[in-house]
């Protein structure tokens, strides 16, 4: 039998359904670490678990040792685990489906299948949701009537969610927009394919991928197109174009075109729409109208085989398809001012990482490493503080004052890269700090950020970012707007006030680059550099891999119109330490 292959997304939530199991059945409590780790790690895997698998390498995923690997191994070939199902087999199991409400865990989830009987997943959520509208989930022992609402609000969050299609996050339209060119190339006939859209803009999320494809075979293209193992239903087929909607639900368009016009098809699918209609207009004003076949002059089509000649002819540089949003880009290439943008390459260190100190996997030597091997000449390490509430002060402080030695001595030690020490702290929902200053004195950096209380009004979290703004040991604002894509909205402060506070206090504000954060988002990114503050592209890694994602990082800085001077960790080493000295 040829099994569909599974998403990270199926993967995770298959070992979700098992932990959850395995919590119930008090599991060993390091057995359980290592899933969620594991399941942290594919979450964020930037390429599919399946094909790691299939290259051998599928341990390489932090998390995933020689046990787990075996049982993923039989997951795909079989599409379920023995052991899994050995496991929640006496379980209502219903239960599982519940564990997609927001806010229910393990527990919760199989306190309310027992309680109502819900032995199948189908009718779960139903079943559930009668209990609560009337008003039986209180009776329960630890429950009340503010738990129970909340289960409510969050199934009809559920619906709404389910019925609206989420667009894609970049980073998913990326892994299935290489499969589709890798299967693509198998064709030789195929000169040159890119993929277009949003995708190519490199916009947050994704509603549709679009291909073009340079080459004189259109019809074997589009045959071959049509044919990719992953297309589930084919919307519309031509000899020039096709719409194919694949299992996965996901809709993808391809176009192909010879190769002498291939230049104004790029431009053309690129989009913006926006940036199209602006552009369209300023080329009519010179008596010149614009296709995806070319430019017509004075009735005769001029063809295009670069992006790069299609501009020219417009008299413009070449506009980066990260500002093609049709604001002012024209106008900026008009008068010779496009901006040079940031790169990848231009980037020199990360300051945003965790470590299995706080809720990370890897140790602070393997980030380190991972950082060295990244070209990196510096990588700060920023745990969650460790809880004065907790732990007591004493505690903090000798953990803290342990930890600077040991960074100290790994300097000593290896001075090919340099770590900085620094704590992520909260800002509470107070606006006070997680950590006193007399601790935040002994770091070299200090990243505040709010995790929690995110619906406060907006003077109450206007306030609350000015006073992190305003405490003189805080360097970077972390993820500023809090938002999670398609889960969380983003917290609405004055940003003005908020960004001229940052300016007048010279602090610096973070572009995390986890993909469902992309936060800040783009739009306020030009909004930070009009006001002259500086900016630091972080990855936010929890794990050596997710170092890699500062390409995401990038790319928002780059819709954003940043170069290079606007992101303080493009700065070598000495510039980056005096700076950080000078906070
Ligand atoms: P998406 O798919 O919602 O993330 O956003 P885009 O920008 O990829 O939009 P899409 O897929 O509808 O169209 C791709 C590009 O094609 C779009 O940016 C502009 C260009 N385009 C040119 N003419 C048309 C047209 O008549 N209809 C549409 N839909 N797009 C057009
Ligand atoms: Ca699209
Ligand atoms: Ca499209």
């Amino acid at each position: 039998m040829c099994m569909e292959r599974l998403t990270n997304k199926e993967i995770v939530s298959q070992l979700r359904e098992v932990m959850a199991a395995m919590e119930i059945k008090g599991a060993d409590k390091f057995r359980l670490r290592a899933y969620q780790n594991a399941v942290a790690a594919i979450d964020n895997l930037t390429s599919s678990a399946q094909d790691l698998w299939e290259n051998g390498r599928i341990e390489e995923i932090p998390g995933v040792g020689p046990s787990l690997a075996q049982h993923l191994a039989e997951l795909f070939a079989t599409g379920k685990v023995k052991e899994f199902e050995n496991t929640k087999a006496d379980l209502p199991q219903g239960m599982f489906k519940l564990l997609e409400i927001k806010g229910v865990g393990a527990k919760t989830a199989f306190k309310l299948a027992r309680a109502f009987k819900i032995n199948d997943k189908e009718s779960a959520i139903a079943k559930v949701k009668k209990a609560a509208e009337s008003g039986k989930i209180r009776e329960l022992p630890g429950f009340g009537e503010k738990s129970e609402n909340d289960i409510l609000d969050s199934i009809n969050d559920v619906k709404q969610h389910k019925s609206v299609k989420q667009r894609l996050l970049l980073v998913r339209a990326e892994e299935i927009s290489q499969r589709i060119i890798h299967y693509m190339q198998k064709l030789d006939c195929i000169d040159r394919i890119d993929a277009l859209g949003s995708l190519r803009r490199r916009s947050p999320t994704v509603g549709d991928l679009d291909f073009a494809v340079a080459t004189d075979e259109g019809e074997k293209v589009i045959d071959h197109f049509v044919n990719f193992p992953e297309v589930g239903e084919v919307i519309v087929r031509g000899d020039k174009k096709a719409s194919v909607s694949l299992k996965n639900d996901v809709q993808v368009d391809l176009m192909v075109i010879d190769k002498d016009s291939y230049g104004s098809m790029l431009a053309h699918f690129t989009g913006s729409k926006q940036h199209n209609i602006v552009l369209r207009s300023f080329a009519l004003e010179k008596g010149m109208s614009l296709s995806e076949h070319g430019i017509k002059i004075d009735g005769e089509l001029n063809k295009f085989p670069t992006e790069e000649s299609f501009y020219k002819k417009l008299g413009l540089g070449f506009i980066p398809p990260e500002i093609r949003h049709g604001t002012d880009e024209i106008a900026a290439a008009t008068a010779g001012k496009l901006p040079k943008l940031v790169e990848l390459a231009d980037i020199k260190g990360d300051l945003h990482t965790h470590t299995n100190f706080s809720d990370g996997v890897n140790t602070l030597e393997e980030m380190i490493a991972a950082g060295k091997a990244r070209g990196y000449q510096y990588i700060g390490i920023s745990d969650h503080a460790p809880s004065i509430q907790t732990r007591g002060k004493g505690t903090v402080l000798s953990i803290v004052s342990n930890t600077k030695k040991k960074i100290e001595q790994l300097n000593r030690d290896d001075p090919a890269i340099r770590v900085f020490f620094g704590y992520e702290v909260n800002i509470l929902a107070n606006a006070e700090l997680s950590l006193s200053n007399d601790i935040l004195e002994m770091l070299d950096y200090v990243i505040a950020a709010i995790h929690t209380a995110f619906d406060q009004n907006k003077a109450d979290v206007t306030k609350r970012l000015v006073a992190a703004i305003q405490n003189p040991f805080v360097t970077i604002i972390g993820h500023p707007s809090g938002r999670v894509i398609n889960q969380r909205d983003p917290i609405d402060p004055d940003w003005d006030t908020v960004f001229a506070q940052a300016k007048a206090h010279n602090k610096i504000i973070e572009i995390n680059s986890q993909p469902d954060r992309l936060d800040l988002p783009d739009d306020l990114v030009r909004d930070v550099l009009k006001e002259g503050i500086k900016l630091i592209i972080n990855t936010d890694a929890h794990n050596t891999a997710s170092l890699d994602l500062m390409k995401y990082g990038v790319d928002v800085a780059r819709r954003g119109w940043c170069e290079k001077k606007h992101v303080v960790n493009t700065l070598p080493l000495e510039e980056f330490g005096k700076l950080l000295a000078k906070q």
